[in-house]
């Protein structure tokens, strides 16, 4: 049988390929932030340290994480049991009709420590809200041609129930999954709807007609993970890539907290219509677009609710006249930036491990404040990885491919129980998954200190 991690691998691998072949750019991006990278690793060996002792560093070549957009309940429900294959499960829930975008989203992805170091593969998954579309006739035009097409093979489907049956696959049919499950991701040149019908969903909304007029939901970016994301963004042009203005995100910062994103320009690919003669009408369409991401430590959610309001003063309560990225700078300013501070204020999670060389100062207990324990020199904290994603973030990532302005407004509401409904499924919470790490780590740290003293 070939562990789910390993299938997950094997996946994250055949995507990039196909990615690759698909979009070219892609390739000069992986390559752009492989160089990136290796020099911040030369120049910063105290960081490189870190990062292999935390197995960071191994995983930083291979991860990637894409994004997909589904159209039904049903694809959403099998798309569940499909990355469950794969050890890979839905957490959080990203309401983005907030930002005048109809979809909610998860993020399907590893949740345990040694599953991330291994593959940390992850896919922002969105569902199309129909419901958000005030136009009657429109909205039934595009339930029936959702309800006709079959974004699965068979042959994947077959290999999902063996798996759910068995509880696994052997290694042949683990690549034919691979090869069965890619099908679902690839790109379509041809639409499965007329030039009219494309135009009419198009005009209710870009996104609509880039979920409903294709046979499957194409795989629309594949993000690598750089190390120093000012340094990746200036690098951008020269490889020809036409960045967005601003990075998503915190500011840069001597600690990285959560995500910071940036994006190029969703290619324009030539797409054939349905009818109009037999070579079917010629058009265009852009979905497609690279990105990438730095990640920084993940917050609590008292350091996550300071995040957001400081997001917010720097979008909202900003002069007009200063630019973004120095009203987010100047917002910014409040957020504690060093890694004691982030720690004692319980803004952001740490995992705890001992040092070895100390042992345990007299008048400290195995059972001491987990703080004293990191002042003794006795235990070292290293913060947490943030491992999901950021809706406001996400909004400007989707309308910076949506050619700017987003279309419509649609009256904000969060349906995370219809997502779940639709997935078949509750979403894990992030930050119970970062809590039962720290907590483990601390618990684990006790034991050892515990067993010390006794022998
Ligand atoms: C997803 C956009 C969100 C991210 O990294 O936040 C995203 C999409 O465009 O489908 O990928
Ligand atoms: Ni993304």
């Amino acid at each position: 049988m070939i562990g789910a991690d390993e299938i997950r691998a094997r996946f994250a691998r055949a995507m990039s390929e196909m990615y690759r072949q698909e979009v070219p750019q892609y390739g000069a991006l992986t390559e752009l932030v492989a160089r990136v990278n290796a020099q911040v690793l030369r120049d910063d060996p105290a960081l490189k340290a870190r990062l292999e002792a935390t197995g960071a560093l191994a995983r930083l070549d291979v991860e990637r994480h894409g994004a997909i957009r589904l159209g039904t309940a049903a694809e959403l429900a099998t798309m569940r049991r499909l990355f469950a294959v794969m050890g890979m499960a839905p957490v959080g829930y990203y309401d983005l009709s907030v930002a005048g975008i109809p979809v909610h989203s998860t993020a399907f992805r590893p949740v345990d420590e040694a599953a991330l170091g291994r593959n940390p593969f992850r896919v922002f998954t969105s569902l199309l809200r129909l419901d958000l579309i005030a136009d009657v006739a429109l909205r039934a035009e595009a339930e029936r041609i959702l309800a006709a097409r079959r974004i699965f093979t068979p042959g994947v489907l077959a290999l999902i129930g063996q798996w759910e049956a068995e509880g696994g696959l052997g290694d042949a049919q683990a690549d034919r999954f691979v090869r069965e499950a890619l099908e679902t991701f690839r790109w379509h040149r041809e639409a499965t709807v007329s030039a009219a019908t494309y135009r009419r969903l198009h005009d209710a909304h870009r996104l609509i007609a880039d979920v409903v007029c294709f046979k499957g939901p194409h795989i629309n970016h594949l993000t690598p993970r750089t190390l120093d994301i000012d340094a990746a963004q200036a690098e951008m042009p020269l490889y020809g890539m036409r960045a967005k203005d601003v990075i998503e995100g915190p500011p840069r910062r001597a600690c990285p907290i959560l995500l910071r994103q940036t994006s190029f320009a969703a290619l324009e690919e030539p797409i054939l219509f349905l009818g109009a003669g037999d070579a079917g009408e010629d058009g265009r369409h852009t979905a497609r677009f690279g990105e990438i991401e730095q990640r920084g430590m993940a917050l609590t959610p008292k350091g996550r609710a300071l995040y957001d309001r400081l997001l917010r003063v720097a979008r909202d309560d900003g002069p007009e006249d200063v630019p973004y990225g120095a009203r987010l700078e100047r917002a910014f300013a409040r957020f504690p930036d060093t890694e004691d501070e982030l720690r004692g204020q319980d803004l952001a999670y740490f995992r705890y491990d001992l040092t070895g060389g100390a042992s345990l100062p007299p008048g400290l207990s195995a059972e001491a404040p987990i703080g004293d324990l990191v002042r003794f020199g006795v235990v070292v904290a290293t913060p947490i990885t943030y491992e999901d994603f950021l809706p406001v973030s996400a909004a400007g990532i989707f309308r910076s491919n949506l050619g700017g302005s987003g279309g419509a407004e649609y009256a904000a509401s969060a349906d995370r129980a219809g997502f779940e409904a639709a997935l078949g499924a509750e979403v894990l919470d992030e930050c119970a998954l970062y809590a039962a790490l720290q907590d483990r780590s601390i618990a684990d740290v006790r034991q050892c200190l515990r067993d010390a003293t006794a022998a």
